[in-house]
């Protein structure tokens, strides 16, 4: 049996649970146990992963995208430069004419300015992404994520 789940920026866009998911690293960010930890919270809820690890090019990522038919892209960086790679990463995907209405989510540490990088959150969603997870944002940001692998 099927669940539905919506994204606000894609204006409602309906898609059948569970999903296949991408997880990657991005460029510059060499942590892998973020990764880990999130692909095995993503499994726990019955999703499946393709995970293509750390320091992962942008167009490797684009690439696996529309290879591996996914339904969702999920970004986790720590290294403090996602704010950066993720910027110039979500410009190529949503100019992409075939990626550019996929989910895409990022989170982790994204800059270095701790209570600062909401500047960075507004960014990153006005660039394309559907939601922005930054560990500076009082643990609440975890529980949104959740929330979007649970929810019906
Ligand atoms: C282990 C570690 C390393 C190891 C990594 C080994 C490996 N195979 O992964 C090594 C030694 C290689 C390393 C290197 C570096 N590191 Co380092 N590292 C750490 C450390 C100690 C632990 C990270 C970890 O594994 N945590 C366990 C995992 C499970 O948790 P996590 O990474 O915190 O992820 C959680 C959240 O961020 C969140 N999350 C993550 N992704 C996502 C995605 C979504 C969608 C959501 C919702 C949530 C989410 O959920 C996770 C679980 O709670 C942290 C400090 C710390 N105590 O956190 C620094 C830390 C991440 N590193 C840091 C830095 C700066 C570096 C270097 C740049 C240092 C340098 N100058 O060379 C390099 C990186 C080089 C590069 N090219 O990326 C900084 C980042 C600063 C920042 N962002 O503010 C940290 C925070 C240390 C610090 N306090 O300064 N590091």
């Amino acid at each position: 049996m099927s669940q539905h789940i919506s994204f606000i920026r894609n204006k409602k866009l309906t898609i059948e649970k569970p999903l296949k998911i991408l997880l990657t690293g991005i460029s510059s960010d060499s942590h892998t146990w973020n990764l880990v930890f999130i692909q095995l919270l993503i499994e726990h809820y019955g999703h499946s992963v393709v995970n293509l690890g750390a320091c992962t090019p942008d167009e490797l990522i684009i690439e696996n995208c529309i290879s591996e038919d996914i339904d969702m892209l999920v970004i986790s960086s720590v290294n403090g430069h996602g704010h950066i790679d993720g910027r110039r990463l979500i410009k190529k995907i949503r100019e992409h004419k075939l990626t550019c209405h996929l989910p895409c989510f990022i989170g982790g540490k994204l800059g270095t300015a701790g209570a600062g990088n909401v500047a960075y959150i507004k960014e990153l969603l006005s660039e394309g992404f559907d939601a922005v997870y930054d560990d500076s944002q009082q643990g609440d940001s975890f529980d949104d994520f959740l929330a979007l692998l649970t929810s019906e």
